[in-house]
């Protein structure tokens, strides 16, 4: 068996020894531009330019990661993969990582961390009150393996929970302590009883651009927003507008536009914005080759496996 491997950025040496080790009877082949005659059955892929999908015809593209906007973006991606599954990651310990994100920074702002390394630098000791729980209702968009990890947590740590999806999940309906919104009919109540709003969804037509003014201007006073999904789902003047206008108290980005998110850009350097570099959640090589690894076995015996992306929909 014949596997392609590319991974933008990435130590391609470490993937090609973690395959080596799940399966030992594969041949793993680093793409290089320029190489067409592969002839592989199976690709491993994260962010690869469309010319690493000529001349293949594989039995699937599995997607080293949990989103998949940047791969349905290139160019005639649908005539590219033909009838070819395109898998995405289920979890493989990214919606753990994901959670502790989240949480962590949730309780950085409720309980005034912030304020706290402020007063050190001028020996300032002053006291704040206990966090309340229930006076940050948070609203998690998205339920998939990472929105439902981060609501799971949040529930756990006691803040009162809703998910929003684009369609009514069943998921949604029977996690325990989360309430469910669904659609552009639930909305705007979503937000409205949502004072820190995290984003945990996949980028598609139908979600870019969907945190703007007007979704920002209908969230609780005093709300924060926390987006782990993808840049685009964002509209950057409309974040700084309702920061500066304190319609929001705090934002945290992990993810840009742009990335790296360029020096110029004023998120680096507005007081009331958090940046991380997109590692809310990493892809975890071992976990995810083992993850791969059995699909691709249950894939040759003729079994049906998770994660198979529908390209309609876009995840
Ligand atoms: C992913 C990511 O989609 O890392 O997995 O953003």
């Amino acid at each position: 068996m014949k596997i392609l491997f590319y991974s933008k950025g990435d130590n391609a040496a470490q993937w090609v020894e973690c395959l080596a080790r799940h399966l030992p009877d594969a041949e793993v082949i680093v793409w290089q531009p320029g190489m067409t005659e592969v002839r592989a059955d199976f690709a491993l892929a994260w962010a690869p330019p469309a010319d690493f999908f000529a001349g293949q015809q594989f039995k699937a593209v599995f997607a080293l990661g949990a989103g998949v906007d940047a791969l349905l973006r290139l160019p005639h991606i649908a005539d590219l993969l033909g009838a070819t599954p395109l898998i995405r990651l289920n979890d493989a310990g990214m919606a753990a990582q994901m959670a502790e994100y989240v949480h962590h920074h949730l309780t950085h702002i409720a309980r005034g961390f912030q304020q706290f390394s402020t007063q050190q630098r001028t020996a300032t000791w002053k006291k704040r009150g206990p966090i309340k729980p229930q006076e940050w209702p948070v609203g998690v968009m998205g339920l998939g393996d990472m929105g439902a990890a981060v609501a799971r947590a949040l529930v756990a740590a006691n803040f009162p929970v809703a998910a929003w999806t684009r369609q009514r999940r069943d998921a949604a309906l029977h996690m325990p302590g989360v309430t469910a919104f669904a659609g552009s009919a639930d909305w705007q109540s979503f937000l409205r009883r949502t004072r820190v709003l995290v984003c945990v969804l996949p980028l598609t037509e139908d979600t870019r651009d969907i945190i703007n003014a007007n979704a920002l201007a209908e969230l609780m006073p005093n709300a924060v927003l926390i987006n782990v999904a993808r840049g685009a789902h964002v509209v950057d003047n409309d974040l700084i507008t309702a920061l500066d206008s304190g319609r929001l108290i705090h934002a945290v980005l992990d993810v840009f536009r742009e990335e790296p998110l360029p020096a110029s850009h004023p998120f680096w350097a507005h007081p009331n914005i958090t940046v991380t570099p997109h590692i809310a959640a990493l892809t975890l090589v071992e976990d995810s080759v083992e993850q791969i690894a059995t699909k691709i076995r249950a894939m040759t015996r003729g079994e049906a496996v998770e994660g198979v992306v529908d390209l309609a929909r876009g995840y």
